[in-house]
């Protein structure tokens, strides 16, 4: 697939410093939306989509031969069109008609408006077993697709994540990457105190699973669990990636006294104070 690049580690950050410009702005100009969801998951959407692990198509986007990746965590929507625009699928123009009354880019991801979007989430819980039927169809298929699918660490609260992680051991399904986004909150608080699942590691172990866990705001970590994940060849991978809500513009959101910030945009004020921090 001609359009999958592969860009080194200086020229990622660079791609993910941009990314994180555009969903400040994005989120602040649509007035709504989860911009602290979507910046504790850029530096793995940047290294996906540039770093050469995502084979994808702006000439054929639903190319059956693709490697797909599924946002379970839909809310977090904005990093996926800024990665998108980044890569040239879309304009600024476009995207900056987030959340408007019949833009196609909707508040969550929507399948039947968009073809670079492998599936409509937002109703968390449910992207892992679609990335498990995806696995065993492409294997079926006798394609070598990978499906990757990113959860919240909120979301893994959910009881279908359970039930796919169980099924994904069961078929060895190899070409199955699920990668947990562990910000350390959730919509109402610190998931250790709404629901606290910690260690992930040894869950996903116990289930069969090939586990790391990383810094997943360092792009040299992302870089290489990625790598790592894919030399794996009998049985399903995790990358648990310990992030932080809003990395990036940590310091703007200090002084409000709510580091979660959880579906709510920057003020126009506020986000010219992270983009400031974005140069
Ligand atoms: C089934 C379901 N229940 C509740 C919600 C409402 N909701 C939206 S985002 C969110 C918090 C998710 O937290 P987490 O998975 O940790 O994602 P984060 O925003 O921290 O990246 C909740 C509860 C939902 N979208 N789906
Ligand atoms: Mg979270």
């Amino acid at each position: 697939m001609a359009d999958a690049t592969k860009q080194s580690i200086d020229q990622l950050k660079e791609t993910a410093k941009a990314i994180r410009r555009l969903i400040i702005q994005i989120t602040t100009e649509a007035g709504s939306g989860h911009p602290t969801s979507s910046l504790s998951a850029v530096e793995v959407v940047t290294a996906l989509y540039f770093g050469g692990f995502l084979r994808h198509s702006k000439v054929n986007p639903r190319d059956p031969k693709r490697d797909r990746f599924i946002l379970s965590k839909g809310h977090a929507v904005p990093v996926l069109y800024s990665a998108l625009c980044q890569a040239g699928y879309y304009t600024f123009e476009q995207i900056m008609t987030l959340r408007k009354l019949g833009s196609p880019f909707e508040g969550h991801p929507n399948m039947k408006q968009l073809d670079t979007m492998e599936a409509s989430t937002g109703s968390l819980g449910q992207g892992l077993s679609l990335g498990v039927g995806h696995a065993l169809a492409c294997r079926l298929d006798g394609f070598d697709s990978h499906t990757y699918v990113m959860m919240g660490d909120g979301e893994m609260g959910e009881g279908q994540v359970w039930e796919a992680l169980a099924s994904a051991e069961k078929y060895r399904l190899a070409n199955l990457t699920a990668i947990v986004d562990q910000n350390g909150y959730q919509q109402t608080g610190a998931t250790k105190d709404v629901l606290d699942l910690k260690p992930f590691a040894a869950k996903f172990d116990a289930f069969g699973w090939h586990t790391q866990v990383i810094e997943g705001n360092s792009m040299e970590s992302v870089v290489e669990a990625l790598t790592k994940a894919r030399a794996v060849t009998d049985r399903p991978t995790a990358i648990i990636s310990q992030t932080k809500k809003g990395f990036g513009i940590l310091p703007v959101l200090e002084p409000t006294g709510d580091l979660n910030y959880h579906g709510k945009p920057l003020s126009k004020e506020l986000a010219e104070k992270a983009l400031a921090l974005l140069k």
